[in-house]
């Protein structure tokens, strides 16, 4: 079983990858946005506490992402392999999934950095923002994510360069090329 963690700064491409290696491999995928957006829109207390955070380009609090990502896990497996994405943004995060893993006698078996210069991220963001309806991608909240990002999320670079697993592909180009680099990751895993 293969458990990858897809990584990169908001707007570098990890939901975009994720969704072609899922259809690639089969793998299923853990989108903590996505899940966190599902709360919001069904009006969870879940989702009221989360909107409070992602509309001013905050981090959910450690404790309540941990217990998501613990009970997403368990609802999809036993199975072939699950990506990660958006998950872990935190070193405490990076240390929860470690822990959840090891109790199920499994591991991180890579963790793919998409590297996308800060430019590009904005000028994807804004421009996603025209359509996708998401109360976090202007230009305001997207300076703060990235901040965020420099500061709280940045440190697992080398957090897993130290577990010896992290490879980093670059994260601008076409889908197929970027796909393609981080399937040769992937298949020499
Ligand atoms: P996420 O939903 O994870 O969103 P993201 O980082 O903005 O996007 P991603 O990198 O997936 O970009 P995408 O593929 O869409 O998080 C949203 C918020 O939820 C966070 O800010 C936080 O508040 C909260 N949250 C989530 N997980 C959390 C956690 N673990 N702990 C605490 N809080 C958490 O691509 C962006 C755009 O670029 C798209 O429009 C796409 O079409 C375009 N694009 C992609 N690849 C391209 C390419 N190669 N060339 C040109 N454009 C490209």
């Amino acid at each position: 079983m293969k458990n990858l963690v897809i990584f990169g700064a908001p707007g570098s491409g990890k939901g975009t990858q994720s969704d072609l290696l899922v259809k690639r491999y089969g793998f299923k995928h853990i989108s903590t946005g996505d899940v966190l957006r599902g709360e919001i829109k069904n009006g969870t207390e879940l989702g009221k506490t989360a909107k409070n955070y992602i509309d001013n380009g905050q981090l959910i609090p450690d404790s309540l992402m941990i217990d998501i990502l613990a009970s997403t896990y368990d609802s999809l497996c036993p199975c072939d392999g699950v990506i990660f994405d958006g998950f872990p943004r935190t070193i405490p995060q990076a240390e929860a999934l470690k822990k959840m893993l090891a109790d199920r006698n499994t591991e991180v078996s890579a963790m793919l950095e998409l590297d996308v210069p800060k430019e590009e991220l904005i000028s994807r963001l804004i421009n996603r923002g025209k359509t996708s309806g998401r109360a976090d991608d202007n230009e305001e909240t997207i300076q703060k994510r990235l901040t965020v990002y420099k500061n709280q999320t940045s440190p697992l670079i080398d957090w897993y360069t130290s577990e010896g697993i992290c490879h980093s592909v670059k994260g601008i180009g076409s889908l197929e090329e970027i796909e393609a680099a981080l399937c040769k990751v992937i298949d020499e895993l």
